[in-house]
């Protein structure tokens, strides 16, 4: 069995759920800005989730919508860039939360000496500012964020890097996503992945994860084993068990 050396985790959706009243009010707010008349409903912004990256996200839109792409090379940009700026502001205001017992398996984690890290498809400009007013004495040893690879999510890019920056081989770390895109991304990367779904991504198949929970295990909040694929499977309610007793036996594959 490799010791687990790190945990890998990813941003929007894992460690906060940050998409329905996160991510989608910031971007319908730089659409009334720039008086565009487009608003985001939250049923359909679930489907808009498969386009990773926000300046994608907002072309691939624009694209369908029929906007020439002349014209989306410039807006879909200025529009992110405002978009960003906003949802800075939700950050400063406290209104994207973690989800319940990510706080407490990163202390766990921490106090047992596995090193974490982050590798998320979004922005440096916000997960910075994010991490720092969400988790501010926890020190992530790697930051990798959309804006500095080649390929976003599904892409492996971002967990290979953030393996890089650790120096720690792929079979000594664990990835914590919460989508499709986040699991293809963690698995092509070699990286035993744990998903821990949302309301957005329930019914995405995250079924190439190793380990697949409605949540991290809290007290209240007891987490649910969707599917587990690894040799010593553990079955049915974990009574809010933390998933750190999980993962150190998931590293081994
Ligand atoms: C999720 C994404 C990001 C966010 C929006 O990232 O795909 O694009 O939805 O952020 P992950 P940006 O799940 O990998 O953390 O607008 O900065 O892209
Ligand atoms: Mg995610």
């Amino acid at each position: 069995m490799n010791p687990l050396a790190a945990v890998i985790f990813d941003v929007d959706g894992t460690l906060v759920d940050s998409e329905r009243h996160g991510h989608r009010v910031a971007f319908n707010l730089a659409f009334e800005e720039f008086g565009l008349g487009y608003v985001w409903d939250e049923v359909p912004y679930g489907e808009l989730l498969h386009t990773t990256g926000g300046v994608r996200r907002i072309d691939h839109f624009l694209a369908g919508e029929g906007m020439p792409e002349q014209e989306r090379a410039c807006l879909a940009p200025a529009l992110h860039q405002r978009k960003t700026a906003i949802l800075n502001d939700l950050v400063t205001q406290g209104r994207i939360e973690l989800r319940p017992g990510v706080r407490r398996l990163i202390d766990e984690l921490s106090g047992v000496g596995v090193r974490l890290a982050v590798a998320t498809t979004g922005s440096r400009s916000w997960v910075a500012g994010l991490l720092t007013h969400a988790l501010p004495d926890v020190a992530f040893e790697a930051v990798v964020t959309g804006d500095e690879v080649e390929r976003r999510k599904p892409e492996p890019d971002a967990f290979l890097l953030a393996l890089q920056r650790l120096t720690v081989d792929a079979s000594t770390a664990v990835a914590v996503e919460d989508s499709l895109e986040g699991v293809a991304s963690a698995t092509a990367a070699g990286l035993t992945t744990v998903a821990v779904v949302n309301d957005y991504t329930a019914g995405h198949d995250v079924g190439a994860a190793d380990l697949v929970l409605d949540g991290f295990g809290d007290p209240g909040h007891p987490a649910r084993v969707l599917a587990d694929r690894r040799a010593t499977g553990c079955a049915g309610i974990l009574d809010f068990t933390t998933l750190r007793r999980l993962l150190l036996p998931v590293a081994a594959r």
